[in-house]
């Protein structure tokens, strides 16, 4: 069994940070789970966009208040806490927080460690041997 603590982690190297967010990541490809599990929170008044194009990535809301838009279509949908969303197509979409948000998200496959949004608002493919 592995145990972490949110707060622990955050002072460590598990935490990465973009301008938009911080991400603690508890667990990591080299656990071998098969996912990577991450505490994010994203800064009120912003708008993030994103593509996961090698990752699914599932987000549950704890705290805070926003909405995702999905580009393709621009439905938007309202994200408060208790609010799953399943990125499951690839789904390019925009992340907008109206006040700070912190979210629980799990992304297959596990992320390494370090990765931050390309260009193009993705992460680079895994390269094998975390999952
Ligand atoms: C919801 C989302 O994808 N936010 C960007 C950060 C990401 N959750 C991560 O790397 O933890």
């Amino acid at each position: 069994m592995i145990v972490r603590n949110l707060f622990e982690a955050r002072r460590s190297a598990r935490c990465v940070t973009a301008e938009n967010w911080e991400s603690v990541r508890l667990v990591l490809a080299d656990d071998k789970a098969g996912f990577s599990f991450h505490i994010t929170t994203i800064k009120a008044g912003t708008e993030t966009p994103i593509w996961y194009k090698h990752h699914v990535e599932a987000v549950y809301c704890i705290r805070g208040e926003g909405e995702v838009v999905t580009v393709d279509d621009e439905v938007v949908h309202t994200i408060t806490p208790g609010t799953m969303y399943l990125l499951d197509r690839h789904d390019r979409h925009l992340l907008r927080a109206k006040r700070e948000m912190e979210l629980a998200c799990v992304f297959s496959p596990a992320l390494t460690g370090r990765e931050t949004h390309g260009p193009d608002g993705a992460y680079p493919p895994a390269t094998g041997g975390g999952t």
